[in-house]
């Protein structure tokens, strides 16, 4: 036990509690739609913004002190012993990380290797003890100044190198400990200036990196998914990864799109203009849903702020897509979300999470309720309804859909989209 927490006694569910620590709507075993809530929503923490990330911002560095900050295998031990008691206090069932998160860097592939392998059994012996699972890994390729001109679309193969290795050590990691997916959030994949940037080869390098990592994955025997995930730019200018749309082009391109699916960030949605539900209807439609990092940004700073989760109607909306989609598989809501840099109390952290968990469980629910009652789907249905008699046309030629134009002489009276009746509807539920 470490003392971080102090006596904070575990989150529980308690619709009528007073207090800011437990649970009002998150009830892990209530069943909606069937399913435990537990198992709809499979939060996961995730380990850079809740244990690593310092509390800087672009005019001032760390406000966070915790005791593991340093880069001693003791510390990222300590870091480790701190996380699982954060996840056994709030419940969690999973969580996420990224290699630097959990090791510190040091100055060689080879050793930040033998740390990888050391941290990873370290964390697996965690697990192993009741913990909870993995939901994803991934790399982080967009830190060390090596990567400053991107990973796979760097000029330097070298440096190409250096991230195909590592993302190849991510990958046994999170193969190890039975991950559930492996994330691709391409950081530093865009470019700056155009002025210095070969488009066409840069698109071309990322596109063989994925296509060697997806390789690599199915090689060891990894049956998790593979997510990229998107953003449009931040920390480049512009990133190749826009939006799911420009991901769903880009995996067709290299014959990847039965191979990857897209993990899919609220935030990252609203920087490429965006809603989340537009984002997530997108990938179901195109059959590449994987998962979500649950977070928001402040809509009027206008970058990617990473808050805690704290609107209803937005998530109902999102949980409306994933409902319908199916619910998660492997996927799950990852708290992609950091605190203020001001929260500096470890009960900022659980407080954090405890109002994030109930905020999705109050979406979940209102979408479910949504769903069942089925007043939008019957709308939606009946809006499509005359394509049931005319499936052909799809089938037809312009010049015979003229001739029948012609003959039948019909001019189409226009319907209403109702759209203020089905905001009404959604708000009868949120
Ligand atoms: C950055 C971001 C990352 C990815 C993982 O905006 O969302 O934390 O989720 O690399
Ligand atoms: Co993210």
């Amino acid at each position: 036990m470490t003392d971080f927490f102090g006596d904070i006694a575990p989150v529980r569910f308690d619709p009528n509690a007073s207090d800011d620590l437990s649970y009002r709507h998150y009830d892990p075993d209530e069943m909606v739609m069937g399913k435990r809530m537990e198992d709809h929503l499979r939060f996961a923490v995730a380990w850079w913004h809740s244990f690593a990330w310092p509390g800087g911002d672009p005019f001032g560095g760390q406000t966070f002190e915790r005791p593991w900050f340093g880069d001693t295998m003791a510390l990222a031990r300590m870091k480790a012993d701190v996380a699982f008691e954060m996840f056994a206090l709030l419940g969690q069932p999973f969580f996420c990380f990224h290699d630097v998160d959990i090791r510190p860097e040091a100055d060689s592939f080879a050793e930040n290797t033998r740390r990888l392998e050391e941290i990873t059994d370290y964390i697996g012996q965690k697990m192993a003890a009741g913990g909870p699972q993995l939901l994803w890994g991934t790399a982080n390729l967009f830190s060390n100044r090596r990567y400053m001109a991107g990973a796979a679309t760097n000029p330097d193969p070298d440096v190409f190198a250096f991230a195909a290795a590592t993302v190849k050590t991510c990958l046994d990691a999170t193969h190890k400990l039975g991950g559930q997916n492996y994330v691709l959030w391409g950081g530093r994949e865009g470019y700056e200036t155009l002025l210095n940037t070969d488009l066409k080869r840069e698109r071309q390098q990322a596109g063989r990196f994925l296509s060697m990592a997806v390789d690599y994955a199915r090689k060891i025997g990894f049956e998790g998914a593979i997510l990229i995930e998107p953003k449009p730019q931040e920390p480049t200018k512009h990133q190749y990864d826009y939006d799911v749309a420009t991901v769903y082009g880009f995996l067709k391109d290299f014959g990847l799109e039965k191979e990857v699916r897209v993990n899919i960030e609220q935030g990252h949605a609203i920087l490429a203009g965006h809603s989340f539900e537009h984002e997530l209807a997108l990938a179901a439609a195109l059959g590449i849903f994987g998962s979500i990092d649950m977070n928001r940004n402040d809509y009027q700073s206008g970058w990617d702020t990473d808050q805690f989760p704290n609107n209803v109607p937005e998530t109902a909306l999102a949980y409306y897509e994933v409902l319908k989609a199916g619910g998660f598989t492997t996927g799950g809501t990852n708290f992609d979300s950091k605190l203020r840099r001001q929260s500096l109390d470890p009960v900022d952290l659980l407080a954090a999470h405890v109002g994030a968990m109930d905020v999705c469980a109050r979406g979940l629910k209102a979408a479910a309720r949504m769903l069942e009652d089925g007043a939008l789907e019957t709308a939606r249905r009946a809006r499509y309804a005359a394509w049931d008699q005319q499936r052909a046309l799809l089938d037809s030629d312009l010049a015979s859909i003229a001739d029948r134009v012609m003959a039948e002489g019909t001019n189409p009276a226009p319907v209403s989209g109702r759209q203020e009746r089905l905001e009404n509807i959604v708000n009868r539920y949120v």
